[in-house]
């Protein structure tokens, strides 16, 4: 099973094939970073450019969205290392206004397996329900957005997290495609990570 039929069947939308054929190569010896990285997100990004060349529409990205999710949940347990203690909390969603969770559930999977507890507030997450989660004990909020339209939302998180007189005892980390350092030090948060591995070590070094 090579990696090239896995992202076809990603593009293709097949779930049962994905998750059948992510199987067979762990099963061959293929590294799970390489199906992460070569095969699933390789897939996801032809999709986005065919969707932006108009070869793809929205329920397109959509099954294909599902067949890497299936896929996804096969790999989950070889990419989390597993058996650390808890190495403190945080509470990550996708900002309000952006339905997108695939990179917010990787980096979830990854924070998981880093040793973190990770409360999972979904997708379209109002600022206020971020504020909940640190002030029930949440040390680390984590935003992802995947449109620029949403961006702006990580901000006005942000400022709820000051009015409600928490800024100063949470860490805010933030992250998704066209977040970049730069945005993340404009809107004042305290970390930024272009993919879910540099995420679990940012909220690690945020903790220290
Ligand atoms: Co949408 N979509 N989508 N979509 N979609 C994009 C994002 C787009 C770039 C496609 C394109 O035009 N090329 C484009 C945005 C353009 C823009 O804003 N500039 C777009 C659009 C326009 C839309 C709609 C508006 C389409 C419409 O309805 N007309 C609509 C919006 C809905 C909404 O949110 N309100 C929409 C809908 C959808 C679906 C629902 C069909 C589906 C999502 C399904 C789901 O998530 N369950 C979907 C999909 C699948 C995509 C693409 C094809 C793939 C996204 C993805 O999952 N990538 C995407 C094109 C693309 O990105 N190439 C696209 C794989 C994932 C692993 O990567 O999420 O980047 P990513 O996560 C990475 C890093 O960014 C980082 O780590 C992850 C792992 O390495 N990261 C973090 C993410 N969050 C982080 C948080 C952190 C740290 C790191 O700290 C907290």
């Amino acid at each position: 099973m090579n990696l090239e039929t896995i992202y076809h069947h990603v593009i293709s939308g097949e779930m049962d094939e994905t998750a059948e054929s992510v199987s067979a190569a762990l099963s061959q010896g293929v590294s799970p970073n390489d199906i992460l990285n070569k095969a699933l997100i390789a897939a996801m990004d032809e999709v986005g450019r065919r969707y932006e060349e108009g070869d793809f529409f929205v329920p397109e990205m959509l099954i294909a969205a599902r067949a890497m999710q299936s896929g996804l949940q096969v790999l989950k347990p070889h990419l989390v290392q597993g058996g650390v203690q808890s190495a403190g909390k945080i509470a990550i969603g996708t900002v309000k206004g952006d339905l997108h969770d695939i990179g917010k559930n990787l980096v979830a999977m990854m924070l998981e397996g880093a040793g973190f507890e990770v409360v999972d507030l979904g997708t379209d997450v109002d600022p206020q329900k971020f504020v909940q989660s640190a002030k029930e004990g949440a040390q680390v909020i984590g935003l992802s957005a995947l449109l620029t339209t949403t961006m702006s939302n990580m901000e006005l998180t942000i400022d709820a997290l000051k009015q409600a007189g928490l800024r100063g005892q949470v860490k805010v980390i933030v992250g998704g495609a066209p977040v970049t350092a730069e945005f993340a030090r404009q809107i004042g948060a305290d970390g930024f990570a272009p993919d879910a591995s540099t995420a679990a070590r940012v909220v690690r070094q945020l903790l220290d």
